[in-house]
């Protein structure tokens, strides 16, 4: 089959036209391809159109949501590939970025079991860290995150550690636990019209950030834990996988993370 001709413009593509065109067009052939590929029908087509339409009675989240389930974790491998130091992983819809400063606890309610984030910071040319501001998110153990809940505040489950020239952290929260993306949206429609599940394995979340380095984005999941295999946005990495250990306080995460200066 051949590719579409370019249709010409009226003047010489800027590089961010050429770019985008080379994109789209890119992704347009990728789609006609899996048609012919899957013999798609006109009915199959039309269903895929109506669903899509359906987009407009959902809540605005669905959308992200639905492109981070396909494409986010591939663009976190793109972006990883490229630099030095920790791997990124996915993001997900809950970063805030007003949250408390935290030095040693986010804040919990009482029924989770009890777990200590600890590590160090280092850059990969050696130099310092200080200042690197290392946000922590997380579900609670329910699978919910504050500010998408009613029944905890918005601080919870959240924090920022101000890091010094050691860049050693310690803090103590609660474990998370499995998440689903939300059940009634549009999204998790098409996973069970798959025969899909719409779980994501128990996690954290982190962002440094520290105008020296590249900003990093990545998340920690368990060894062992339930969805690992299968997480319905395909985000875990043996990068981003740790083995919890336990002591007499409840459970222990080991974690370092590595800057990269970039051009600074
Ligand atoms: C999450 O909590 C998450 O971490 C990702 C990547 C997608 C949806 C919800
Ligand atoms: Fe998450």
């Amino acid at each position: 089959m051949t590719k579409q001709a370019k249709p010409a413009v009226s003047h010489e593509r800027t590089p961010a036209e050429a770019r985008t065109e080379q994109i789209v067009f890119d992704i347009v052939e990728a789609v006609r391809d899996v048609l012919r590929t899957d013999d798609v029908t006109f009915e199959e087509y039309r269903t895929a159109v109506h669903f899509l339409m359906d987009y407009v009675n959902q809540p605005v989240h669905e959308v992200p949501l639905m492109c981070d389930l396909w494409f986010n974790a591939a663009i976190c491998d793109i972006e990883s590939a490229k630099r030095d130091g920790s791997a990124t992983a996915v993001e997900g819809p809950y970063f805030m970025d007003d949250i408390p400063v935290v030095t040693d606890r986010l804040k919990t309610k009482d029924d989770g079991e009890p777990l200590v984030i600890q590590g160090a910071v280092t850059a990969t040319d050696g130099r310092s860290v200080a200042g690197t501001k290392l946000y922590i998110w997380h579900s609670n153990p329910q699978g919910y995150y504050s500010g998408y809940a009613d029944d905890f505040p918005k601080d919870y489950y959240r924090g920022i550690v101000e890091l010094d020239e050691t860049g050693r952290f310690s803090v103590k929260t609660t474990m998370p636990a499995p998440y689903t993306i939300p059940l009634g949206g549009i999204t998790n429609r098409l996973l069970t019209a798959m025969g899909r599940h719409p779980w994501r394995p128990a996690h954290l979340h982190f962002k440094l950030l520290n105008p020296e380095f590249l900003p990093l984005t990545t998340q920690a999941h368990f060894e062992n834990f339930d969805y690992m295999e299968n997480d319905c946005v395909n985000g875990v990495r043996p990068s981003n996988t740790y083995l919890l250990r336990e002591d007499d306080s409840g459970k222990v995460l080991d974690i370092d993370f590595t800057l990269d200066p970039a051009g600074n």
